[in-house]
């Protein structure tokens, strides 16, 4: 039996062949980093739906085809709640991305990623993702600025029911 309960999020990384987006986060958690777009999974909606309606209200952007690229889950010393974030990448897109109460979106240079403000994990992940490759990540935090122990494989195919941990 696990002694930890799990809460659905969504991240979206909208990339484009020199840039990829992503939103200084304005509030609520996570506030002060730059990040890729998504929130939690309510319910009656399916994880991609929910990935599609964060990534509207929070950039203004819609997309036809999102990929699902990666999933992450993170615990934090001191929370029986792990953090399950399923990771989705976007390789074009509709709209303009227009600056919402959460998040204010800016394009950043691939070779240029400011991952010095972004959550510690990113700098791990990213590499795999902007290679159209996919993976599983574990992440174990103290704080919001120290990552203990981590785990992370490239996969083949994201199921979806991967190992629970
Ligand atoms: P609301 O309901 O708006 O108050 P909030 O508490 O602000 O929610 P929310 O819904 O924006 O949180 O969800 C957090 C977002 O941050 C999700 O897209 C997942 C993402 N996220 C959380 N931990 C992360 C991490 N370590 N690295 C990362 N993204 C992370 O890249």
């Amino acid at each position: 039996m696990s002694l930890f309960t799990t809460k659905l999020f969504t991240l979206v990384l909208v990339v484009q062949p020199k840039q990829v987006l992503l939103g200084m986060k304005k509030r609520g958690f996570g506030a002060g980093r730059w990040n890729g777009f998504g929130g939690k999974v309510q319910k009656g909606e399916t994880i991609e739906q929910a990935a599609r309606r964060e990534l509207f209200e929070e950039s203004g952007l819609t997309v036809d085809e999102l990929h699902k690229i990666g999933n992450i889950k993170f615990e934090f010393v001191g929370n029986s709640e792990l953090m399950d974030v399923h990771v989705f990448r976007a390789d074009s897109y509709c709209g303009e991305p227009t600056e919402s109460d959460e998040m204010r979106p800016q394009w950043f240079e691939l070779d240029n990623v400011p991952f010095m403000q972004m959550w510690p994990d990113d700098i791990y992940w990213f590499p795999i993702m902007l290679q159209k490759r996919k993976f599983l990540g574990y992440f174990k935090f103290q704080g919001h600025d120290t990552i203990l122990d981590y785990t992370l494989e490239e996969v083949a195919e994201i199921q979806e029911n991967h190992l629970v941990l």
